[in-house]
């Protein structure tokens, strides 16, 4: 057996049956190998940021790796921003880059480059396997590093010669490390933290946003009247809607965010680290900890949070049920189609069980308390900041779970990153509604422009930031692509259009013309 195949069949064997693709030459031997390994579904990608981004989506909602296969080092290069924002979410994901036969690299073909040092950005763990024999065994390596409880990138990086040379056998799975138990010490340190009777702040990050430890976090904030709940502000996936406890995020902003956390005598960690403002301003701290505020990590990424907050709800909580969010959808509105009001269609008509994939940056503002009350739904978000991630997110989470409509929230220019991820919503036929807030502007960088105190910024500033000229025609770009578009530019045609895109199965996209937010 050759190494290509005998990787295919232990990542197969290993529960990797998804590999997200944009193959080269060097690859021709693992896409070969497809055909002799059909439980391998292949999902070709026209990107490389849209194989990256669709693993992560994969990742975050099956708690699995899926397989990512790029091409040396430019094919992973133009993978890396999603890569990164996968690392950010520690998601389990398996990168396998294709790179020359061994005897060919000192030739410095004009591919050559160094993989070690690209992958080294975001990866947990880099392997390079020398010989077909050791392939097997690598792979199954890197299965369980990406595997581990605090998530993380794999990359295994697979040398031509190695993968077309036979004397390759498939491994068997290697046992994933369990998260681990946080010490009883810890656990009371928090406990006398809730019991002082100071203001008490649990941020909740990573599987703390996720059932049982939102129920948990919920009973001890109703046991300790002085205790808030808090979730990060960009969370690799929330479950939230109706019947479930009911999170307030941490702003973006730091100033709302500080004046979210002003006061907290204790700020407890669940799932998470210690909050930092996401940029540095003139003059203001970088960490959002309250001067006097208390840090306490009752639970580290890779911790078992859940039997932490378990072990805490038993000390402070014993007799406290969670508070569930009570069922709630905004009136549909009418009149002309803003952010805010297309926030309230969304919140009226999100279906139960729904994926959302949120890139809607500024335009997204009043979605979640538009869609708090709305029947029970996850939220995936940009984890790592960088833009274009939210097309590719919901190619990967459609795939994983090809039972539930996906609803995919783009701003236009976060959107043109990785447009090209609609050609394999179509392809693969993914349940996969985006709605492109068309605002024509990156209307962030208007606000950022002034809050850094860059001076002297007038037009060429402005116009560095406007996508009104020419204007982008998303929903000619969606049918160009094999994906039904429309446009609407009134709340009741959105509501239209989003009502019949989430009646039918398959992938739309609704260009939603808004004004800029200021
Ligand atoms: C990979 C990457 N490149 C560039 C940026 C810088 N950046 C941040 S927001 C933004 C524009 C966002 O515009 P849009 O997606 O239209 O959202 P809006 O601000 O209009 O809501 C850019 C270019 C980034 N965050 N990530």
């Amino acid at each position: 057996m050759n190494g290509a195949e005998a990787l295919l069949r232990t990542l197969v064997g290993s529960g990797v049956d998804v590999c997200f693709a944009n193959p080269g030459t060097s690859e021709m031997h693992f896409v070969a190998a497809l055909d002799r390994v059909p439980d391998m579904r292949g999902v070709l990608c026209l990107f490389e940021g849209v194989a990256t981004g669709a693993a992560d989506g994969y990742g975050r909602m099956t708690g699995r790796p899926a397989a990512a296969l790029l091409h040396l080092g430019p094919g992973l290069a133009n993978g890396l921003a999603n890569l990164h924002n996968a690392k950010r979410a520690r998601t389990p994901l398996v990168t396998i880059v294709g790179d020359h036969a061994s005897y060919h690299k000192r030739f410095d073909a004009p591919l050559e480059s160094d993989i070690e040092a690209l992958a080294g950005t975001v990866s947990a763990w880099i392997r390079r396997p020398a010989r077909p024999a050791d392939l097997g065994a690598d792979a199954a390596d890197a299965i369980a590093a990406a595997a581990t409880p605090a998530g993380g990138i794999a990359t295994l990086i697979l040398p031509a010669d190695v993968s077309w040379s036979d004397g390759a056998e498939p491994a068997a799975p290697v046992p994933v490390r369990l998260p681990a138990v946080v010490p009883d010490e810890t656990v009371r340190d928090a406990a006398d933290a809730l019991r002082a009777g100071e203001p008490c702040v649990i941020l909740l990050g990573g599987v703390g946003l996720r059932q049982p430890s939102l129920d948990l976090a919920s009973r001890i904030a109703a046991a300790n009247p002085g205790a808030r709940l808090i979730g990060e502000t960009f969370a690799a996936r929330q479950e939230r809607g109706a019947g479930r406890p009911s999170i307030e995020r941490l702003a973006y902003l730091a100033e709302y965010a500080t004046a979210q956390l002003e006061g907290a005598r204790h700020l407890v960690l669940a799932g998470t680290r210690s909050p930092a403002s996401f940029f540095a301003y003139p003059n203001q701290p970088s960490s959002l900890v309250p001067p006097g505020c208390q840090v306490h990590v009752l639970a580290a990424p890779g911790d078992d949070v859940a039997g932490a907050l378990a072990a805490l709800a038993d000390l402070v909580a014993p007799e406290a049920k969670p508070v569930a969010q009570q069922p709630h959808r905004p009136e549909l509105p009418d009149g002309d189609l803003t952010a805010q009001s297309a926030a309230a269609v969304i919140g009226a008509l999100l279906p139960e069980g729904a994926i959302v994939s949120d890139e809607a940056n500024t335009s997204g503002l009043w979605l979640a308390g538009a869609t708090a009350g709305a029947p029970p739904h996850d939220w995936l978000a940009l984890t790592g900041g960088a833009i274009g991630q939210g097309l590719p997110l919901a190619t990967g989470a459609a795939a994983a779970c090809p039972d539930r409509p996906v609803l995919s929230l783009e701003s236009d220019g976060s959107a043109m990153y990785t447009i090209s991820a609609l050609w394999t919503h179509a392809r693969e036929e993914l349940d996969v509604t985006t709605v492109i807030f068309s605002n024509s502007r990156y209307a962030i960088l208007d606000l950022e422009l002034n809050r850094v105190g860059a001076t002297g910024s007038g037009d060429a500033a402005r116009n560095m930031f406007d996508l009104s000229k020419p204007a982008i025609d998303f929903a000619a770009l969606a049918t160009g692509m094999g994906v039904p578009g429309s446009r609407a530019s009134t709340a009741a045609e959105f509501t239209t259009a989003l009502r019949n895109a989430l009646a039918e199965p398959g992938p739309h996209l609704i260009e939603a013309l808004i004004p800029p937010p200021w």
